[in-house]
């Protein structure tokens, strides 16, 4: 982790994803970490086939930021969300997000809109994804019918989220709780691809959290962002086949390119990304926030 944890006065690092840390704002009468904040901060790194890499997208963390706080509006009428303020220090300014801090539930919300990876992979094994049985004959990128809920576990750090039955989320969080949040991460996915489609963006799906605010539901973490959800361009859109990434193909197909030098079934850490690579990249988060938002980044 080249840059991160950031040494920010008045807050304390509690834990760093990936791409994203975590921080605790200080009680300034006390120095103690306030229990109902936290300091959300977006990086600029970017991962790519399981790996973090060692070069940064000027500017990813703010774009994905300020797309999540849009999302965040768009959908105020089918959830309240987490945000408290854009107030943040200055050395995180435009990708630090101080929250509500939230009692977490235990569960990935993953809503489907569009058929491909491990979905794809349920579905060709059984005819159904997290047991919704689906039309026969369906292919890598095709439509579904309606989004579907397809929860997984939360890994720890380090692991894969494994799909879990829509019954195993009851008996985890009950079954009222459960079908809550089923409803409002198909609700957000589609939400988000009436928005996206009409802008030349489809969202063949996304990941959600969600926490409790006493006995409310609260939309947190980030939301549709390329991150958390798979963008794709609507004009290349050609089921049959894996679909262009809208944000990470110049990385992917420099990586894979025999330029990089570097193999995926190497093991190795992937080399660092060429100019040209980085301003391309830069460029479709860009492009991304635009095209949805309507306004200039
Ligand atoms: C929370 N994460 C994941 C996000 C990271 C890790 N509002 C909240 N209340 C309590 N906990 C969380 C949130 C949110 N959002 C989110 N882990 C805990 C995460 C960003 C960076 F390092």
């Amino acid at each position: 982790m080249p840059d991160e944890p950031l040494d920010l006065p008045g807050f304390v690092h509690v834990y760093s994803g990936k791409v994203r840390d975590l921080y605790a704002p200080l009680d300034p009468g006390t120095g103690v970490p306030r229990e109902d904040r936290l300091l959300l901060v977006a990086s600029d790194r970017i991962s790519a086939y399981d790996f973090v890499l060692d070069t940064p997208i000027p500017d990813k963390g703010e774009v994905l930021t300020r797309l999540s706080l849009w999302w965040f509006d768009q959908l105020a009428d089918l959830v309240p969300h987490h945000v408290v303020s854009t107030d943040v220090p200055d050395a995180v300014r435009g990708r630090g997000v101080l929250v509500e801090r939230l009692d977490m539930l235990p569960v990935e919300c993953v809503a489907r809109a569009y058929l491909t990876g491990g979905g794809l992979g349920e579905y060709t094994a059984t005819g159904a994804v997290s047991g919704i049985r689906l039309p026969s004959g369906l292919v890598d990128g095709d439509r579904l019918p309606e989004p579907i809920f397809t929860p997984s576990t939360k890994a720890p750090a380090g692991a894969h989220d494994e799909p879990i039955p829509f019954a195993a989320v009851e008996a985890e969080i009950g079954t009222a709780l459960a079908e809550r949040v089923r409803d409002l991460t198909v609700a957000i996915l589609a939400r988000g691809n009436e928005i996206a489609s009409a802008r030349g963006i489809l969202l063949a799906d996304t990941k959600v959290e969600f926490g409790l605010r006493g006995d409310e539901v609260v939309l947190a973490d980030e939301v549709l962002t390329p991150d958390s959800s798979r963008f794709w361009p609507a004009d290349q859109w050609e089921p049959g086949h894996p679909q262009p990434s809208f944000d990470k193909q110049y990385v992917r197909d420099w990586l894979t390119s025999p330029p990089s030098g570097w193999s995926r079934s190497s093991g190795q850490a992937p080399p660092a990304l060429p100019e040209d690579v980085v301003a391309q990249t830069r460029a479709k988060y860009v492009e991304a926030y635009e095209r949805l938002t309507g306004e200039a980044f």
